[in-house]
């Protein structure tokens, strides 16, 4: 058994047999109410799933097991030259609950260099799909490829024990892991670069490996690659990449097919693709008022005619967050310390002004602040990535490190099967009826 393996069943297991003492005395607690408008409206915050990596609150953000980014941004161990924290640190705190060691996080690097190998036919089923098929349903599609190569599933079809659920899920999460940053580039320049791909430099780690296979070799580039994947990571159960692949993985599908459900779910310009959105909309905005420096006023009116039309203002708003958010200001900070002079970071600023008190006046927008997909697209055009369509890619790379460090804690915690109750209009009138006669 591997080092990590060898701790995250030490503790899941001893985790697993305190859950059921915890259950056999408190399991009839009541946590939750639930009113009509919850039902109706999205299930927002009904306390109803168990999900170890992380947890949110509304006002100071995302924590990643107790620690907030500005916490990890200390805590964690960087690259040899750099001062952002590295992704393999996040995953190995997220599945253990520990802050890894140095050397920790290298033999991490080194395991998932190891397990990197991306079979050749998952190419081809790429190659297979038209060049103008959406980057995220490319890469939805080469995980998908890869299923045949599923440990859980060969093992299930062999009769898999129920102890050993996470045990098989733990191999597979670390082999999709390791071979995701492989697939995202292979799509990058299969679309983008006229298929001229870079060869992996196993001495990188991994999300600077990653920047190197997307063909950008600048450290400034490599630095944001760690931190973008290290604050997309995770964000608590709920939200809907996150949702999606732990209710997919509850049936007992493998992690490939409930990864690759969840990245769906991420594809949608109200979740991970409004990072892509943020950038098409302010080009658009760059481009009808004729400046690239627009003042406050002009991004005001842009913003009122965007609203005007039906459509929301993409980067602003959170179905939990109430306060701006701590992974936008982590970013801005980041530019505020590495980029000098871009249009597209100060309107960025800008657009941080100007908007807040305009969704405000609405009356009905209950977090007018920015969120993760404000910011991360005005830095990857500063590096050079121009490509907007491929960013959503980027963000499902960083959330499959925790969407799939969750899936081993549900197998350890044996969760079960899940299935909500639902009810029709009719049943909710009826309902109502007789709790107000009542
Ligand atoms: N622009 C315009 N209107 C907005 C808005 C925005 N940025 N954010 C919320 N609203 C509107 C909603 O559309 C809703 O309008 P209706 O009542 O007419 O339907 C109203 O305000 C109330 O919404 P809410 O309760 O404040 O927000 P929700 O929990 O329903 O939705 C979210 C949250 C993220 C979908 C929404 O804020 C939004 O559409 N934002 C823009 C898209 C975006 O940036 N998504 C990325 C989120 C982060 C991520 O998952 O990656």
């Amino acid at each position: 058994m591997d080092i990590l393996k060898e701790i995250f069943f030490e503790k899941s297991q001893a985790q697993a047999k305190e859950l059921k003492e915890f259950l056999k005395q408190y399991g009839t607690q009541q946590v939750d109410d639930v009113t009509v408008d919850q039902v109706v409206g999205g299930m927002r915050d009904i306390t109803s799933m168990l999900w170890e990596p992380s947890l949110l609150d509304a006002e100071e953000g995302i924590r990643f097991r107790g620690f907030s980014i500005p916490e990890l941004k200390e805590k964690l161990p960087t690259a040899q030259n750099g001062n952002e924290p590295l992704p393999e640190g996040l995953f190995w705190l997220m599945l253990t609950g520990d802050l890894p060691t140095k050397e920790q996080v290298k033999w991490l690097t080194e395991a998932w260099v190891r397990r990197a190998h991306v079979p050749d036919h998952v190419f081809t089923a790429i190659e297979a799909l038209p060049i103008d098929a959406h980057p995220m349903t490319q890469f939805s599609i080469g995980i998908m490829a890869m299923q045949n190569t599923s440990v859980f599933a060969q093992r299930y079809t062999m009769g898999l024990n129920k102890s050993e659920y996470w045990d098989a899920t733990y191999e597979d999460t670390m082999n999709i892991i390791a071979r995701l940053p492989r697939i995202a580039a292979f799509i990058y320049n299969r679309v983008y670069r006229n298929g001229v791909q870079t060869l992996p430099d196993i001495s990188l780690d991994w999300a600077g490996n990653f920047a190197h296979m997307l063909g950008f070799e600048d450290n400034g580039f490599k630095e944001y690659m760690r931190l973008f994947q290290m604050i997309h990571a995770d964000h608590e159960g709920g939200n809907a990449s996150a949702h999606t692949t732990h209710l997919t993985g509850s049936t007992l599908s493998d992690p490939y097919l409930s990864l690759s459900a969840g990245m769906n779910a991420l594809a949608g310009p109200l979740h991970g693709l409004a990072n892509q959105e943020v950038i098409r909309w302010i080009q658009k905005m760059v481009e009808t008022l004729g400046t690239s420096k627009p003042t406050r006023e002009q991004i005001a009116e842009y913003v009122k005619s965007t609203l005007a039309s039906g459509r929301v203002v993409p980067g602003y708003g959170h179905a939990v967050l109430r306060k701006p958010d701590p992974r936008y200001m982590a970013q801005r900070q980041f530019a505020e310390d590495n980029v000098q002079d871009s249009d597209l970071v100060k309107i960025v600023w800008k657009i941080f002004d100007v908007v807040p008190p305009i969704l405000s006046s609405l009356g009905k927008v209950k977090n007018p602040w920015p969120n993760v997909d404000a910011h991360s697209g005005s830095l990857l055009i500063h590096y050079g990535m121009k490509e907007y369509n491929f960013y959503t890619v980027l963000f499902g790379v960083s959330r499959s490190l925790g969407v799939l460090a969750a899936q081993c804690w549900a197998r350890a915690l044996m969760l079960p099967l899940e299935r909500p109750k639902s009810v029709t209009i009719n049943w909710l009138k009826e309902h109502v009826t007789k709790t107000t006669e009542d």
